[in-house]
């Protein structure tokens, strides 16, 4: 009898121990909404927090402005939560701010844009795209598509539309972007403009280009979402995206996949959103004591196109149609 009851003791104790243990609670700071690429980042990570048993996610979403993130940062310490996961709009400015967060101890996680100050402050790891390789990716895939259709001694005229000015998806893809021209002298770099990562902006800018650049034979976008506007803009002054204008994007959301089974957009290089696969094990990891080096670990990442086969040296594409179904984002 006395057994039955200690253990009916035991049982309600690690019942009510269970009811009252404290949630993990996980704060994230997002940039904003601009493209497919931050929905589906924003939803993959959402879903492996809010799906992980006893783990509780704290949102906010940046709007685009610098000053937004640093009052959710700071909003996050007073909470006291348990981790931090970071993204920050521009590179720059973020010291001062993720020193507190240090001083608060609460250990940070670096996602996507890795912040300049980055060597200066303590993290607990880091994952993010390795946005020079991208950009130079995406050059060299229009370089070398060129030669394997015949034209790798023909000048071409080149624009380079790129990202949010500051962000580290826009620095990196603009050395990897104008670095690999070296290598490709026949392409002539005529026009270079940011279009914030956005759908709209890609086709304003476009828009202004189609009028004030006589011959435009290659787009370069430094994200499939301006790919995709450049395309509305380029079919509305009566030329064929694909064809009269060879357009290459990043990213590899799954609109541009169709858009180059569609033969409108030519190639986009990828660069993954889904970071929940990397940021749940770590954290998981990091609550039984395990520790990770500062090393920014990239993601292994392909080249998407309409044929397939292009060497770049690091990947060779892959024909778009052929894996289009198995895409996750
Ligand atoms: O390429 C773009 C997004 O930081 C890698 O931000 C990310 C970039 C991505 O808006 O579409």
């Amino acid at each position: 009898m006395k057994k039955v009851l200690l253990l009916a003791l035991v049982l309600v104790m690690a019942l009510c121990a269970s009811a009252y243990a404290k949630d993990v609670v996980i704060a994230f700071s997002q940039i904003g909404q601009e493209s497919d690429w931050r929905t589906a980042n924003t939803d993959d990570l959402r879903h492996a927090i809010e799906g992980h048993e006893g783990w509780k996610l704290v949102y906010d979403d940046g709007q685009q402005k610098q000053e937004n993130q640093i009052k959710a940062l700071r909003n996050f310490i007073t909470q006291n939560v348990d981790y931090i996961l970071f993204t920050g709009v521009v590179s720059t400015g973020w010291d001062e701010v993720l020193k507190e967060v240090n001083e608060a101890e609460i250990p940070l996680l670096l996602i996507d844009r890795i912040p300049d100050c980055a060597d200066k402050i303590d993290y607990v790891a880091a994952f993010g795209g390795d946005f020079v390789e991208e950009g130079r990716r995406q050059v060299a895939w229009a370089g070398e598509y060129l030669k394997s259709i015949g034209k790798g001694d023909t000048d071409v005229n080149v624009v380079i539309m790129e990202g949010t000015t500051g962000a580290s998806a826009q620095t990196g893809r603009t050395e990897g972007n104008l670095k690999a021209l070296k290598e490709y002298p026949h392409l002539k770099l005529v026009g270079q403009q940011s279009g914030n990562f956005t759908r709209a902006e890609g086709q304003a800018v476009m828009e202004s280009w189609l009028k004030s650049i006589d011959k435009i034979d290659v787009l370069i976008a430094q994200n499939d979402d301006m790919a995709l506007g450049a395309i509305d803009a380029i079919k509305a002054a009566g030329k064929v995206p694909g064809k009269d204008i060879i357009i290459v994007g990043c990213d590899s959301v799954k609109a541009a996949f169709d858009s180059i089974v569609a033969g409108e957009m030519n190639c986009t290089v990828e660069c993954t959103p889904l970071y929940g696969k990397f940021v749940v094990p770590t954290i998981e990891a990091l609550i039984k004591g395990e520790k990770f080096s500062k090393t920014v670990v990239h993601p292994e990442e392909g080249v998407f196109d309409m044929n397939g086969g292009i060497d770049l040296g690091t990947v060779k594409s892959i024909k778009a149609a052929d894996v289009i179904a198995t895409r996750q984002y």
